[in-house]
């Protein structure tokens, strides 16, 4: 090679050595901008959003926020609102038993570090969120089921209670004269509660608890304690949560598909009803007699929820107001 060749080549190489230093150096500063807006619009205003009508519960977990709290702490209180509250009979203390009359239930938690604990089929205990969030933190686990679950609860101090109300146990008598088996979702206007927050740090948890299905299958589990079906966290991204029939949100991994949609950079609202219409639009799926129902929300604040069907409802708490919205929904026929 002559010495001009040679400067060309080497000159050649410089600009192209030149040419991908600018092209990085280029795709950096975009990866920096786009991190410096994103960074700039992660909202850090205290927010709760919860499925149904669960006033009590989101205004708790509002609490918490405002004074400071975790989003994981929030999530935690908020949820055992309804675990508490005995009138409601799909959460907690008070839900309605499975077919052998005994009530059993499912929850899980998860926090901004994208940690998971759950708890299935426990009966006796009522506050199984709390036992989700300490398998959580102090097991080596993420999952607990039933008898060792129990045992694991107690001997973290929880105590062992009857779960099942007088009304529950005449509901269930009733129930046993036919032993029809139709689970009709959410044709009463509360249920499951899956919950979702961001705090003052702009950190997100989630938080979901049921006692499933009433007059299941004895060892029946759903969508609610398992991650990416009942409940799913990203703090980069956001959150989601579901309701309703639980083997139709899990053959869709319904709150994983959310969360992955607003990563992709659907919005929540587009990203909950992308979700429903996997269930609605399999071939030959008669979604005419069961309902599910998500919620989510994003790393900027923003919110989403979708159903199947009408009369699911939402609380949201957003700029210090605590209120229930009613979700659109799919089937408007
Ligand atoms: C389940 N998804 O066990 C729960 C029940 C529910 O509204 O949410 N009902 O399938």
């Amino acid at each position: 090679m002559d010495r001009r060749k040679f400067i060309q080549n080497a000159s050649l190489s410089t600009l192209g050595v030149v040419a991908v230093a600018s092209v990085v150096a280029c795709d950096t500063e975009e990866k920096k901008d786009a991190s410096t807006i994103l960074a700039s619009k992660i909202s850090k205003k205290p927010m709760v959003i919860a499925t149904w009508k669960t006033d009590l519960a989101v205004e708790t977990a509002a609490m918490v926020l405002d004074k400071g709290g975790s989003a994981l702490d929030a999530v935690e209180q908020g949820c055992r609102i309804e675990e508490a509250n005995e009138k409601g009979q799909s959460v907690g203390k008070g839900g309605l038993p499975d077919r052998d009359g005994d009530v059993t239930l499912d929850a899980c938690i998860m926090n901004e570090k994208g940690d998971y604990g759950a708890v299935l089929g426990v009966k006796n205990i009522k506050h199984v969120i709390s036992v989700a969030r300490k398998v959580m933190e102090e097991t080596p686990h993420v999952m607990l089921v039933g008898d060792g679950a129990e045992k694991f609860a107690v001997s973290k101090g929880f105590e062992r209670e009857n779960l099942l109300t007088e009304a529950s146990k005449k509901a269930w008598e009733n129930w046993k004269v036919k032993s029809e088996y139709k689970p009709i979702i959410n044709i009463e206007n509360h249920d499951t509660i899956g919950m979702l927050a961001v705090d003052k740090n702009g950190n997100i948890s989630g938080a979901c608890t049921t006692s499933g299905l009433a007059y299941k299958m004895a060892g029946r589990v759903g969508d609610s304690p398992i991650i990416g079906g009942g409940l799913f966290v990203d703090n980069e991204v956001g959150g989601a949560s579901a309701t309703g029939l639980g083997e139709e949100v899990l053959k869709t991994v319904g709150s994983f598909l959310i969360v992955e949609l607003m990563r992709q950079g659907k919005s929540p609202q587009e990203a909950c009803e992308i979700a429903i219409g996997r269930i609605v639009n399999k071939p030959g799926k008669d979604f005419k007699n069961f309902q599910v129902g998500y919620i989510a929300l994003n790393k900027q604040g923003e919110t989403g929820a979708y159903s199947i069907h009408e009369w699911f409802s939402y609380n949201l708490y957003k700029e210090g107001e605590n209120k229930n919205f009613k979700s659109n929904f799919f089937n408007k026929s």
